[in-house]
This record gives C-alpha cells, structure tokens and sequence, in this order.
C-alpha cells in the first residue's frame, strides 16, 4: 500500500508516458502570469493567452528525513521577448541537501548558484545525469523548440527557497541569439 503520509511505504514503481504522467503525488502547474515576474520583459501576448510554462509531477512521497522524493518536470518551450522559458528557480530550505536530474526529452540548461557568488550553467538532455551540489540554487532553462522533460530525485524534507531567488535572481539570463544562445548578465 502507498501512504503519501508515509506510514506503510512499501516498494513500488510508477510508469510514465509521454502522454499523462501519473506519479500518482502533486501536479504542480506553472502557468505564464503566476511567473512572469521572473522574466526580464513581461509580453502583453502571453499575459493575454497565459500558457503553461511548465508543470511537475511529484511521486507519492512523504516530506520526511530518509524519504527521496522523485519526480518529472515538462519544461515547455518558447521565449518571453527572446529569454527562454524557465523554472523560478530555488535554494533547498535544508541547503546541505543535493540533488540528481536526469534528462529524457530536450535540451536545456541547468543554471546553478551559490551565496558565495560562484555560478554554474550545466547542459540537460538524453543521456545527461546532472549532480547540484548541496548549497546550490538551481533553475532550468529550456534552450530548444520542444518540451524539456527531465526526472529529478532530492532528499524528500529539503523543501524550497524561492524568496532568495526572487530577491537575489540569477547571475545570468539565457536569451536566444542570432547563432544560439546568449548570456546576459542580469
Ligand atoms: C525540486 C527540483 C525540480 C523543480 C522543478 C520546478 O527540488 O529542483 O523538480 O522543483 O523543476 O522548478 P521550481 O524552481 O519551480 O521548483
Ligand atoms: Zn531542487
């Protein structure tokens, strides 16, 4: 028996599919006005229209200590005035807390930051295991015409940081260039 509330976990496994990912936990959807305020521009086109930027579907999983929660985001593709479309991007709560992706679909950046200033952009697709160190905020740029879908697993009591992003932001911003992708100092 599954319990998100985690009293009889029991091995289990979930499928997915192109098509309708179960993981039978959360489904969070992120839509273009709930973080517009994360883009450089607003686009008054895509306020209008207000499409899914990107969604996740979480595992069943109990927030605890010795828990890893998995799960897989679809990270759509499109710009807002020629920045990429992207995650808002956060720090672990519990900062000594890492965390894996796995790529599956698409290609995208991992752009990664500590408080001491260093900064990171690592590249996700087929193929590619990315590590985010603890102590790393990280955000997920897709930088291709098709949905990014990646698997991700992070101890399941980490929690999110979003306010020091929201405050700080990103050293870098990815914008599409005439001949690929630029980096834009914020
Ligand atoms: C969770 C992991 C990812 C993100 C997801 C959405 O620790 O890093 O699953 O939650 O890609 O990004 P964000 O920044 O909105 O949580
Ligand atoms: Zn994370």
């Amino acid at each position: 028996m599954i319990s998100k509330e985690g009293k009889d976990m029991k091995p289990f496994v979930v499928n997915f599919s192109d098509i309708g990912i179960d993981f039978k936990g959360n489904h969070i959807v992120r839509k273009y006005n709930d973080i517009k305020h994360i883009f450089k521009t607003t686009d008054p086109t895509l306020e209008r229209e207000n499409p899914v930027i990107y969604e996740v579907f979480e595992g069943p999983i109990q927030e605890k200590e010795g828990e890893l929660m998995f799960l897989i985001t679809i990270l759509y593709p499109g710009t807002v005035n020629g920045e990429f479309f992207m995650t808002k991007g956060h720090y672990h709560t519990v900062e000594n807390t890492a965390e894996v992706y796995l790529g599956l679909r698409g290609k995208g950046l991992i752009l990664c930051q500590t408080k001491k200033g260093e900064f990171e952009a690592v590249e996700i697709g087929p193929n590619k295991v990315v590590y985010i160190p603890p102590f790393w905020a990280h955000r997920t740029v897709n930088i291709s015409d098709e949905p990014l879908i990646f698997f991700a697993v992070y101890p399941a009591h980490a929690g999110h940081d979003y306010e020091t992003v929201e405050k700080e932001g990103f050293k870098k911003r990815i914008f599409r260039g005439d001949n690929g992708i630029l980096f834009v100092e914020q």
